[in-house]
């Protein structure tokens, strides 16, 4: 059918830029960068099967997993985008062990970008959706450049996170606090243009819920006894993709109870909480969801370092608060 008036993702900035009187355009254009460099991982992503770039290269990140080349590249665009426009304090990225300054030669700006440019990359290989996800801070810090500090700020400080998932088609969802907003990229025209305005986990929700049930030996008893109920009592269905964009993108567009536990091998869990579930916890609480490390909501935990872990509960509202009450009862 077609559209009676179609809406890029700039018009939209811009038409929300419109709202606040007092912004500068800064942030409208740290999200267009971002846009940007989205279409070009996307390209990359879309023709990883047609040219010679899949595979692990030599390397491994700071987490001793194996880097692939998909991961590097994306790392450099998202660096690329960002460095020289004035707008950026500093960054940082699952890829990079240290803060990312911005070199001399190019002004520092006010915003602070924490990325995981290419999650789930263990899936490039099987042709199975990864994504982008990144999370945007106010530098706090006094000097003109952007300092750790100002990365290890809490998920309630944020003021935009956002992913684009790689997958049947390239989607870009966001907030900066008023709704969250989903953009498709159309490749024929290079645009991601407005196709899921003001976006809300549904209700009442499927009863869905999504964990790496291989791991079920290594969970307390209380996040046994809790799938346990989940799947016998509660009568849910169970979705695991295993690359978390995909698998939030999907809880967020159907609700369900997305959660990656604490176990005796993981005892924080695996998800990095400045640069995965922050972000997707501002997503979430913006949508009508919610999400939690088991005990607190995500939003208000104080980071210590930038790579961080912590167990994820993250979906639809009724199902977090399920899940803590199960954990609670130890
Ligand atoms: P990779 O980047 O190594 O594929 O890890 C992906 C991920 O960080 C996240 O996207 C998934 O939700 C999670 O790991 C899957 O972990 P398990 O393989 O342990 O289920």
């Amino acid at each position: 059918m077609p559209q009676s008036h179609v809406v890029t993702i700039s018009r939209f900035l811009v038409d929300q830029q419109r709202l606040h009187p007092e912004a500068t355009g800064a942030f409208t254009s740290l999200l267009h960068d971002i846009a940007l460099a989205a279409k070009l991982i996307s390209r990359e992503v879309t023709q990883a099967g047609l040219v010679d770039i899949l595979g692990a290269t030599e390397e491994e990140n700071v987490h001793g997993e194996a880097v692939q080349k998909l991961d590097l590249y994306a790392n450099q665009v998202m660096i690329r985008a960002l460095d020289h426009t004035g707008l950026v304090a500093c960054m940082a990225s699952e890829e990079s062990e240290g803060l990312i300054p911005i070199p001399d030669k190019f002004d520092a700006g006010d915003y602070v970008v924490i990325f995981d440019p290419l999650d789930g990359s263990s899936n490039i290989d099987v042709n199975v959706s990864i994504g982008t996800i990144f999370s945007i801070h106010r530098k706090r810090s006094e000097g003109d450049r952007g300092v750790l500090e100002d990365c290890l700020q809490p998920g309630r400080d944020q003021v935009a996170a956002g992913y684009i998932v790689y997958g049947s088609s390239t989607m870009l969802v966001y907030t900066s606090g008023a709704g969250v907003h989903g953009f498709t990229l159309d490749p024929s025209i290079g645009e991601f243009l407005l196709s899921h305005p003001l976006m809300r986990i549904p209700e009442p929700p499927k009863k869905v819920y999504s964990i790496n049930e291989a791991y079920y030996a290594r969970w307390s008893r209380a996040q046994q006894r809790l799938v346990t109920h989940l799947k016998t009592e509660a009568d849910f269905g169970s979705r695991y993709i295993g690359s978390l964009v995909a698998d939030i993108h999907r809880t967020l567009l159907q609700g369900g109870l997305f959660m990656y536990p604490a176990d005796t091998k993981s005892p924080d869990g695996k998800l990095r909480l400045l640069y995965e579930a922050a972000p997707m916890a501002m997503i979430m609480d913006q949508a009508g969801g919610r999400a939690s490390d088991g005990h607190r909501d995500i939003m208000s935990i104080e980071p210590e370092s930038l790579h961080e872990r912590t167990p994820l509960y993250v979906g639809s509202h009724e199902f977090v608060e399920l899940a803590e009450k199960f954990l609670a009862e130890g």
